[in-house]
């Protein structure tokens, strides 16, 4: 069995989690911004050393391949670098730089294998800077042209298509050229799940579904003081009424069912002036389509029925929506197999997070592997997980990915 250089791995994470350090020990690397392009640039940096024949796409994905004897479609694994503005130092870099020491491992015992080996990161899986989140797989997998994906801008205006220019990632390769014999994703939990039963791995069955909306709302800015009650059309109390109810909405429903809100702004945003402006997103999320479904009917009514009393106007924009994806049976199978085959337990599980892999399987067999996030805590500096498991879920990826590469 090939050994993983623990040490290099761990290291790797310490190093790109210098780039965009933020106070706290995490790290602040939003999509295609100079902290992305940075990080970018040393991971293509140690994609080269590795050997690997790097590919950019023109929505900014890189695919490092790594030969095999017989030139057919490769394994892959990969995830993201870009990371929300309050991001962990593991939250997609892990399961990039993992891959890249599967590669190592190769590289070091002289391993051929049958298929090439590929190790991507995708562009803008987070979301939190450009609309929708796992932008760059959904290209990557035909989800999304890329015309409407270099359209969508930041709350500056800045668009995807003029910041990957400027950044210098818009590519030449077209987005999938590269279509995987099989995609597997390494990824920490960024749940409570694994470390509340202290299980060392996850093998992820599904992704819940996701659904992103922004609500403007506009109502009459009036003087705090003068205007009774019954005369106000307050943008604010609808958007705050909204916070409350999905929180309700969520706890009434129960189950997998979670609701935020997220972001919420107001104009004037003065202490002694009723909003006339607010704006506020919608994330709502569940492992079952029809209650998705449910709980955004239910929220869509709830605004109706406020937005009708208060006499306010309401536009609302979907920023993302994808229905619950089930991955490849087969490759769950494997996933656990392996994980079981070096004495760690295991457990299966949905992921409450998006990631890369749930488009990748539009394209082929696909799985995920997950190992614990300390205390469930994620997108928060504080995101850690104990080296013991990083190493652990890496030797199960290489494992796993060495059988794949050596099968026709
Ligand atoms: O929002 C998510 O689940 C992912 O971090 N983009
Ligand atoms: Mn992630
Ligand atoms: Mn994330």
């Amino acid at each position: 069995m090939l050994r993983l250089n623990d040490g290099q791995l761990l290291e790797s994470l310490d190093r790109l989690a210098g780039i965009g350090a933020i106070e706290g020990g995490g790290c602040a690397r939003l999509a295609l911004s100079d902290e992305d392009r940075a990080g970018r640039d040393l991971v293509v940096g140690w994609m080269k050393e590795l050997g690997l024949r790097l590919q950019v796409d023109a929505i900014g994905n890189v695919v490092g391949v790594r030969p095999g004897t017989e030139d057919l479609p490769p394994v892959m694994t990969g995830s993201h670098i870009d990371t929300v503005r309050t991001g962990g130092r593991y939250d997609g870099n892990y399961g990039v730089l993992a891959g890249l020491e599967v590669v190592r491992a190769l590289n070091d015992a002289g391993v051929k294998t049958r298929r090439p080996v590929a190790v991507a990161f995708f562009t803008n899986e987070e979301g939190a800077r450009f609309q929708p989140d796992m932008m760059g797989s959904l290209v990557y997998a035909g989800g999304m042209g890329l015309n409407e994906a270099y359209a969508a801008t930041d709350k500056d205006g800045r668009s995807v298509g003029d910041e990957l220019r400027r950044i210098g990632y818009l590519g030449p390769a077209r987005p999938g050229a590269i279509r995987p014999h099989a995609f597997v994703e390494l990824h920490i939990e960024q749940g409570p799940i694994l470390d509340e039963e202290k299980v060392r791995i996850g093998v992820v069955e599904s992704v819940q579904g996701i659904s992103w909306t922004e609500y403007g709302v506009n109502g009459v800015s009036n003087h705090a003081g003068t205007t009774p009650m019954r005369l106000r059309r307050d943008a604010g109390y609808l958007a705050a009424s909204v916070s409350v109810f999905a929180r309700a909405l969520a706890l009434e429903m129960g189950g997998d069912q979670v609701a935020t809100v997220g972001t919420m702004g107001f104009r004037p945003n003065l202490i002694n002036v009723v909003p006339n402006r607010a704006v506020f997103t919608v994330d709502l999320r569940n492992t079952d389509e029809e209650k998705l479904k449910h709980a955004e009917a239910r929220v869509a009514a709830h605004i109706a029925e406020v937005a009708a009393a208060e006499r306010v106007e309401v536009e609302a924009r979907v920023l993302a929506r994808f229905e619950p994806v089930i991955f490849d049976a087969g490759l769950v199978d494997r996933v656990e197999h392996h994980a079981r085959a070096l004495g760690l337990g295991t457990r299966r599980m949905p992921s409450g997070a998006g990631h890369d892999a749930q488009m990748m399987q539009r394209l082929c067999p696909t799985a995920m592997i997950f190992v614990p996030s300390v205390d469930g805590l994620s997108h928060n500096v504080k995101e850690h997980t104990e080296p013991a498991d990083l190493v652990a879920g890496a030797q199960v990826l290489l494992n796993l990915m060495v059988e794949l590469a050596g099968e026709t």
